[in-house]
Parts: structure tokens; C-alpha cells; sequence
């Protein structure tokens, strides 16, 4: 439990990290679930990822091959860059600092990827990471990771947590009975968002990524055609690009796959499309949740008029719907595909975090905020079960 736990608060200490070096005066979002406390912006200003994520003394007592992160010296660019913009240098001179601190750790991730390989030619090199906490993931046999671990550009090694897919629920149970259900349109009452979309939040000018089972953008409920022909056109490119005229880019901004052909994360596609047909994709539930446009009983995507939620007087407006809005249905989204279709669970909860932190620090695509709903995560390690008791959600706000 140790390591995983340490590593896990760890790496949300580097996400928090972002939130109190990047969001300046930024304003709480409709869909930013959980604002900082003070104290706690306070202590996460201190990690930069130079700080140990955590003991590397289970090695000792480990056989066989494992599934790791390598965290190494380097710190993480994106707190950089958020430093420098805070003492006053341009976002360009920032991310320029950023990029020359990020290739530094790229060079000694891949001196470690050759060590590691050198030492174990069946190992399996995942994918490593410079914008949030550096490092690299790697699949090897212990005897090769206790040899890495005594570099002096190792800081610690520490296992790589699994997460099992959460269950996808009904977005929209029609068949619930009583005053309340699982009904999104319920749900917009319950939580009051119809108030905020009166006094005009709606989610407008915000961008969320969902790392999740995949996001299907061909669903009317983002603008999509929400035909089956256009579902199997994007499943036919699953391993390749969007298809076009498929995804309304008005909604979806953008996606990768980085689960790919293998869940290592190091052959990545640009199609976060999920492949499952039994009707259980957890991502696109997720996605509409948060920022759905709603669909009309005949199927097609819903419309207020001028997309202007603050035109809902109240949840009998939503009731006939097919798919109720999402909570704050003007955001934008851009899908990260980390978990495969087959159920077998992702390593790729901090790639995804990287993902979007060097997204941040190296395009200029925007992205507010990352969501990251995952059940509960077990190390990899074969000689002990370690569960972590409950599911939980890291909603992650990244900048503004
Ligand atoms: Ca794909």
C-alpha cells in the first residue's frame, strides 16, 4: 500500500502543483470539482518534481519483472515554465526555459532507457515524462532496476499503479421511478446547475480533458452525426486518424489514443475512439456528464437556442430528452483514450497528466482542466495484493 498511495498523492501533489503555479487569478469553473484550500496550495507550491515521490526500499524483497516509474533529477518543466511566467517573463521565454529543461531530462531518460535495456534485453521501455514529474516507465526484471536505482540521476523508483475501468452507469434511466433518479436531467436540478447556466456559466471558454476508455465524438450528444455508420467509420480508423466530418470540432477540440495497440504508451494513435460495442464506454458517459450538449428524443443534439443554456427555466424543460446536457454544456473537450477495450485496466494515469502538461507548455491548444475517474488502482507486483479501498476522481485543473 505504501508506494502505491505515495506515488498516487504524489503525482496529484504535481497536478496541484500546476494548479497553484498556473491559475494565477483564475475563477472557479462550473466543472473544477474541487477548488484548492489554501494550505493546501501553500504545500503543493513546494513539489516541483525534484522531491522523491516515494521509497524505493520494496526492491529489496521484489523478484521477477516490474512494472515502474524511474523518477529522475530534472524537475518538472511545466512548474518551471509556470515560475517563470510568475516572476514576469513572457509565455514564449517561459516555455522556452521549459523546452530546454524538458530535452535535459529526455537526455537522461534515454541515457537510463539504453541502461535499462543493456541490463535486460526482454525489458520493456513504456514511456517517460519531463513536463510533470521526470522520469520513465519501464517494464524489467529487479535485478536490472536495483542496478539503476544506484545512479546518481535516479532519485527513486517506485511501482507503477494499475487502475481498473470504472463501470459505466446509465446516463439516462428513464426506467428509474421516484422523485430522484439517475437521470442527468434530475441531476442538473439536484446540483443546481440550471441556476449557473442562468447567471450565464455554462463552461464557456473552458477546455476539459477526459482520460478515460475513449470518448466517441460521433455521438449527437457532442455534435457528432449520432449515426451507427458514423461510430463504424471512426472504429474502422481506430488506429489511425479522426475520419472527417466526424468529430464537431465546436465540442471536441482534439484527442489521442494513448493507450494504442499495447497499453505501454509508447505507440500512440490520434483516435481516441472506443471499439466496444456492448453499450458500457465509461469515457464518452464521463464526457457528457461534464459538457454534453444534450440530445433531443429523435436523436439529434440538443439546442436551447444560440447554445444559450441560461434559456432552461427548469428540469421539465430537459425531461424529454433523449440525453440531458451535460453539467456545464458549453465547455469543450478534448479525449484521451488510456484504458484498451478489453477491461484489463491502465498504467497510463500519470502519461495522460503528461500528456496534457506538455500539450500545455509546448502548443497552444488549451486545456482547463483534466478528469481522471478511476476505480481502484493495484500494483503491478505479483507478491502482494495492494488495493486501494474505494474509486476516486482526480479532477485536475491545469491553467488558465
Ligand atoms: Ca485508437
Amino acid at each position: 500500500m505504501k508506494n502505491v498511495s505515495t506515488w498516487v498523492a504524489a503525482t496529484a501533489a504535481a497536478a496541484l502543483v500546476m494548479v497553484g503555479s498556473l491559475a494565477g487569478g483564475a475563477t472557479a469553473h462550473a466543472v473544477s470539482a474541487q477548488p484548492l484550500k489554501p494550505k493546501e496550495s501553500a504545500q503543493s507550491q513546494d513539489f516541483d518534481g525534484t522531491q522523491s515521490v516515494g521509497e524505493a526500499d520494496w526492491l529489496d524483497d521484489a523478484s521477477g519483472r516490474q512494472s515502474v516509474f524511474i523518477q529522475t533529477t530534472g524537475g518538472s518543466a511545466l512548474v518551471t515554465m509556470a515560475r517563470q511566467q510568475n516572476k514576469g517573463l513572457s509565455k514564449s521565454a517561459a516555455a522556452s526555459r521549459a523546452k530546454t529543461q524538458a530535452a535535459a531530462t529526455q537526455v537522461t531518460t534515454d541515457a537510463i532507457a539504453d541502461k535499462v535495456r543493456s541490463l535486460d534485453p526482454g525489458a520493456t521501455i513504456m514511456y517517460d515524462s519531463q513536463h510533470t514529474v521526470p522520469g520513465i516507465a519501464v517494464r524489467a526484471t529487479v535485478g536490472a532496476l536495483q542496478k539503476v536505482r544506484q545512479r546518481s540521476d535516479v532519485i527513486t523508483i517506485v511501482e507503477l499503479p494499475r487502475y481498473a475501468e470504472p463501470t459505466a452507469e446509465a446516463a439516462d434511466d428513464k426506467s428509474a421511478t421516484g422523485t430522484v433518479t439517475t437521470s442527468n436531467a434530475q441531476t442538473s436540478d439536484l446540483v443546481r446547475a440550471i441556476e449557473a447556466w442562468k447567471q450565464k456559466n455554462q463552461g464557456q471558454d473552458v477546455v476539459v480533458a477526459v482520460a478515460d476508455s475513449g470518448l466517441d465524438y460521433t455521438h449527437a450528444d457532442f455534435g457528432g452525426p449520432g449515426t451507427t455508420a458514423a461510430y463504424d467509420s471512426a472504429v474502422a480508423a481506430a488506429k489511425g486518424s479522426v475520419p472527417t466530418g466526424l468529430m464537431n470540432t465546436e465540442k471536441v477540440v482534439g484527442g489521442i489514443d494513448l493507450y494504442g495497440t499495447d497499453g505501454t504508451g509508447n505507440n500512440p494513435d490520434n483516435n481516441p475512439i472506443p471499439t466496444r460495442k456492448d453499450n458500457t464506454d465509461h469515457g464518452t458517459h464521463v464526457a457528457g456528464s461534464i459538457a454534453g450538449w444534450g440530445v433531443n428524443s429523435n436523436g439529434s443534439t440538443y439546442d436551447p437556442g444560440s447554445r444559450d443554456y441560461s434559456r432552461v427555466s427548469d428540469a421539465s424543460q430537459l425531461s424529454s430528452l433523449k440525453v440531458a446536457p451535460g453539467m456545464a454544456p458549453r465547455a469543450k473537450l478534448y479525449g484521451i483514450k488510456i484504458f484498451g477495450d478489453d477491461g484489463s485496466g491502465t498504467g497510463l494515469a500519470m502519461k495522460a497528466m503528461e500528456h496534457v502538461a506538455k500539450i500545455t507548455a509546448t502548443t497552444n491548444i488549451k486545456i482547463d482542466i483534466e478528469n481522471e475517474s478511476l476505480a481502484g488502482a493495484t500494483a503491478t507486483r505479483t507478491t502482494t495484493t495492494k488495493k486501494r479501498p474505494s474509486r476516486h476522481s482526480m479532477p485536475l485543473e491545469l491553467s488558465r
